[in-house]
Parts: C-alpha cells; sequence; structure tokens
C-alpha cells in the first residue's frame, strides 16, 4: 500500500474509533476530524456532574456507618488521631494561604484544603520507618507521617530554622527520620524515588514498604510506567497511590486523559497488579483501601494502585483565578468535607461527644498558631553560609 494510502487509512480507522467512544460517554466533539479532540463544555460539566453524583452516593451509603472501630481496627485514640491530622492539615493550609496572600510566603503554595482523608487516610496505615514520596501539593503529606508543623511553618517562610534551614521552601520539605523522602515540584518526579525506596527494601532484607503519592495529571508521566513495570517484575513493596483531583492545574481530567471515562485503577491491569479506587473524600475508606495494599507489599505480596476519588476546594495554588471551573461545582464537594464527615461519625459511634471534636479543632488551630509564632520568632539564614549543602 502507497503510504498516503495508509495514512488515509489510518486516519479513517481513527476517525472512526473516535467517533464510536464519542456516542459511547456522549462527553466529545463530534468533530471528530479534529486532531486535538477536546471536549465540549457540556461533556465537561456533565463528567463532573458525574464525579460528584459518584461521590454523593457514596457518602450516602457511609454515613450511618457503625463500628468504626471493629471496622478499622483501630482504637479511639486512633480515629481521634485521624481527626486531629485532618484538622491540623486543615489549619496549616489555612494559614499558609494566608500568609501566602499578605507576602510573607514565596514562590508557589500549592495547598491540600478538601484531600485531608487521602494523606490522613494512608498514612494511617504506615508505620514510622515506611517511606513516602510526596508532590507539589505536599505539606499534608508531611503532617500526615508525623511532621512537624513548626519545622514546616519556618520553611515556608524561609527561616534558618526551617526543615531545610528555608531554602527549600513548599516544595522541597523531607523528614529522614520519618520516612520522608521529599517533596517535589517536578509532576511524577517521586516515581523513581519511591519505586528505588522500595527496591532497597527488598535487598536489605527489610519490611519497609514505600508509598508514592501523585496525581491524576501524573498519571500521564512517562515514567510512571517505566516503574509500574518495574515494581511489577521484582514484586516491590510500593503503592501507588493517586490523588485524583479530577485537574491537573486548569486542565480537566476529560482534556488531559485518554479514556476518562474508565477506572483509572485499571492502569494497574497493564501491570498485572491490583488497583482499587476508595472515596478520597473518605479517610476511613482510604484507611481501609492503604491499609490492604500496604499489608500485601510489606507481606511480600508486591506492588498495587489505590485511587482515591478527591477534590481540590480552592486553585491549584493560592492565587490561581480557577476561570476554569464554575463556582457551583464547589459547593456539592464541600458538603462532602472529609473532616466534618468523620467527627460526625465518631458521635454516631459514640466514639466522642461533638465537645470533645470541637476540643481537637481548638487544639489544632492553637499547635498551628504556635507553629506560627516560632517561625515568625525564628532568625533568618546567614548569607554567609550560603554555600553550605550545595553539592553541585
Ligand atoms: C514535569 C512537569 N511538568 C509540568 C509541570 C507543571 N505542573 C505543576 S503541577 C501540574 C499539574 C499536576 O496535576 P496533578 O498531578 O493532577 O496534581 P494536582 O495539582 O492536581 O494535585 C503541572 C502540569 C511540572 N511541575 N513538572
Ligand atoms: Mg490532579
Amino acid at each position: 500500500m502507497a503510504d498516503e494510502k495508509r495514512t488515509a487509512r489510518a486516519q479513517k480507522d481513527g476517525t472512526e474509533k473516535k467517533s464510536k467512544a464519542t456516542k459511547k460517554d456522549g462527553s466529545r466533539h463530534a468533530d471528530a476530524d479534529r486532531s486535538t479532540d477536546t471536549v465540549s463544555a457540556e461533556g465537561k460539566a456533565e463528567a463532573r456532574r458525574h464525579s460528584v453524583e459518584k461521590a454523593e452516593t457514596r457518602a450516602k451509603a457511609t454515613a450511618k456507618r457503625k463500628g468504626l472501630r471493629k471496622l478499622t481496627g483501630l482504637d479511639r485514640d486512633g480515629l481521634l488521631g485521624m481527626l486531629e491530622r485532618m484538622m491540623l492539615i486543615r489549619e496549616f493550609e489555612e494559614q499558609c494561604a494566608n500568609l501566602y496572600r499578605a507576602g510573607r510566603i514565596r514562590g508557589v503554595t500549592h495547598t491540600y484544603q478538601g484531600q485531608e482523608a487521602v494523606a490522613v487516610g494512608t498514612c494511617t496505615a504506615l508505620r514510622i520507618d515506611d517511606y513516602i514520596t510526596s508532590t507539589h501539593r505536599g505539606h499534608a503529606h508531611v503532617i500526615a507521617k508525623g511532621g512537624e508543623v513548626d519545622l514546616m511553618m519556618a520553611e515556608l517562610m524561609g527561616k534558618a530554622t526551617g526543615y531545610c534551614k528555608g531554602r527549600g521552601g513548599s516544595m522541597h520539605i523531607a523528614d529522614m527520620t520519618r520516612g520522608i523522602l521529599g517533596a517535589n515540584g517536578i509532576v511524577g518526579g517521586g516515581m523513581g524515588i519511591a519505586v528505588g525506596a522500595a527496591l532497597s527494601s527488598k535487598m536489605l532484607g527489610r519490611d519497609t514498604v514505600a508509598v508514592c503519592f501523585f496525581g491524576d495529571g501524573a498519571m500521564n508521566q512517562g515514567i510512571l510506567h517505566e516503574v509500574s513495570n518495574m515494581a511489577a517484575v521484582w514484586n516491590l513493596p510500593v503503592v501507588f497511590l493517586v490523588e485524583n483531583n479530577l485537574y491537573g492545574m486548569s486542565a480537566c481530567l476529560e482534556d488531559a486523559m485518554a479514556c476518562p471515562e474508565l477506572d483509572l485503577a485499571k492502569r494497574a491491569d497493564a501491570y498485572g497488579m491490583p488497583g482499587v479506587t476508595c472515596d478520597g473524600m473518605d479517610v476511613v475508606d482510604v484507611y481501609l483501601a492503604a491499609k490492604e495494599a500496604v499489608e500485601r507489599a510489606r507481606g511480600g505480596g508486591g506492588p498495587s494502585y489505590v485511587v482515591c476519588d478527591t477534590y481540590r476546594f480552592l486553585g491549584h495554588h493560592v492565587g490561581d483565578p480557577l476561570s476554569y471551573r464554575d463556582k457551583s461545582e464547589v459547593e456539592p464537594w464541600r458538603a462532602l468535607d472529609p473532616i466534618p464527615r468523620l467527627g460526625r461519625q465518631l458521635v454516631a459511634d459514640k466514639l466522642a461527644t461533638q465537645a470533645e471534636v470541637d476540643a481537637v479543632d481548638a487544639a489544632t488551630r492553637a499547635a498551628i498558631a504556635r507553629a506560627l509564632a516560632f517561625a515568625e520568632a525564628s532568625p533568618d539564614p546567614d548569607p554567609s553560609n550560603l554555600t553550605e549543602d550545595v553539592f553541585a
């Protein structure tokens, strides 16, 4: 067949396939001949409605859930501890956004409001010597893994007492004493590090597990294919933890992902590993899914994917004008806020009174206020040390 004919046939086949996909999910432009097959505004609105309706159905199903201790295997302190960590993250992020708006934090700051259940549910399933790799939206991962908010706040404000002596800022916080191998400004940048950590666990005969946090946007980074394959081939103790908040910057899932209508956890099938999707607005559901994946990895059962369906209440970064998403989209997600949701369940389950829940809230606000005072009182880095810790 002549080259032009082959190309024409391939184009025709491609067009036909796209047309079928359009008919099936109804979300694509009818004009499938265009080389960039974008999604219509109606298609996106429909997809967004579908996402939140799915989340609402899950929330209804678990609202009256009783017996949290039995379900999770956690005691009252463990369950209240999850509430505390989520509240600590929320307050840290709120203050962080305020400081950024006031010009007291430099650079770009990505906050995590709305997604707290993902970091906390996952890290509650981990031991202190397990590893995590984080993302550009990483404050929550550090707090959930037990990191110190004073050192974090000082780092964000560029103070000498910060985690990285004020040289790293928001996207470079690490704490080797707690297995926190670092946030990362490179989308997908933590993936190789996590699989490397898992490989080291295996080679050293240790039973530590690595959790690799990343977003739906990062799912399309090439390195994920390499490390997923490698982790499966070598049966490494790693969990690929996807935070599916439906957006990568201003691009929604439907614009950036082939087959967005498919369950993202199905990607795991390609590597012969298990993949599950859980309710990322419910800390208990995330904990149960993460626990199963972590225990499998620790027991020699190899890697897996856990996809958490969630939503970021605020913009991609503080100051994002949010022109790409309709305001009305946010309210139904806010109604699924994971923090009051756990609070209500603890009260309904008679594991805490409302007064106790409120007391945890007050204590976490006080802890963040202390962190802020610590950071404010801390010295700036001494310019004479500028070249210290510089290796290249
Ligand atoms: C390699 C690389 N490409 C692009 C960017 C710019 N960038 C920063 S965050 C982001 C979106 C990431 O989306 P997702 O992985 O879904 O995480 P989310 O922001 O939703 O938490 C992009 C494209 C980057 N930092 N690194
Ligand atoms: Mg995302």
